[in-house]
């Protein structure tokens, strides 16, 4: 089979209210579009129906793979997609869909050319963010400035959850990958940048969903650490072993 020219990737954990609505969009514009395509999620450690729903919908949608993986984490999740992925352009998709799907052409040839990574900013001149209260805002900037200073300078928004690949960029940036967690862009950025590899931010449309499975203060700090554990692999030649 020839490589669909798009990937989405979707990890889902614990997702049966969201998934649904968010797989019903996606088909419905992917329909409406004149290049081919598949859809990917991978759900893992979910104790609710995320799985089972995700499946009803693949017997109804042939281009929609399902993957259980054991192992926890986003990044984990976001790895096993994006690497199992075909498409030449494979984008990373939150299962809350909190940018419309109808921004997707942004982050994609013939509107964007000249990149190998495309990240959805919430901070890019002309980004909208909706209903979001201010104390996320805020904790979300404060993310932000640390890691600015501490790894990545001139990023203003690495944590959004929609961001697209070039093939190739994938296969060498996702093998690299050590941190599984909500980190994961962190350390693929800060790989790509190493490579030179050309990253655009693209501003979007966000609205605010409260339903959340990031911990403000735990997850804050956890990405502090991890931070940490990214520079130390970069002094231990880690990342240096598969160029
Ligand atoms: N597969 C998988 N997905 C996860 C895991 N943790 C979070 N996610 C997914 O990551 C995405 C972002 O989660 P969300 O709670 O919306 O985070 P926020 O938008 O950063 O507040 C959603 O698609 C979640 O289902 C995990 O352990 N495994
Ligand atoms: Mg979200």
């Amino acid at each position: 089979m020839a490589s669909p020219f798009l990937s989405i990737v979707i990890p889902a954990h614990n997702e049966e209210n969201r998934l649904p609505r968010t797989l019903g969009q996606i088909f419905t514009f992917l329909k409406t579009q004149p290049y081919s395509s598949e859809v990917i999620i991978v759900e893992n450690g979910s104790s609710d129906r995320t799985l089972e729903l995700a499946r009803q919908f693949a017997t109804q949608h042939p281009d929609l793979i399902v993957i259980h993986e054991e192992e926890r984490g986003k990044g984990n999740a976001v790895r096993r997609g994006m690497l199992d992925a075909h498409g030449e352009f494979r984008f990373i998709c939150d299962a809350d869909l909190s940018m419309p799907i109808e921004e997707l052409h942004k982050f994609l040839p013939p509107a964007l050319e000249d990149f190998d990574i495309a990240i959805g900013s919430r901070e890019a001149p002309g980004a909208i963010r909706f209903n979001e209260p201010p104390y996320r805002h805020w904790g979300g900037r404060a993310i932000n400035l640390a890691i600015r200073l501490l790894i990545l300078p001139g990023l203003n928004d690495t944590q959004c959850g929609f961001k697209c690949f070039r093939a190739e960029a994938t296969e060498s940036l996702f093998r690299q990958q050590t941190l599984m967690g909500w980190s994961f862009d962190i350390e693929l950025l800060y790989l790509a940048r190493r490579k030179k590899l050309r990253i655009k931010e693209i501003p979007i449309q966000w609205y605010f969903d409260a339903d959340s499975k990031v911990s403000a203060v735990r997850d804050a700090l956890r990405m502090i650490g991890d931070i940490f554990r990214i520079h130390i692999n970069s002094l231990r030649g880690r990342y240096d072993l598969n160029p």
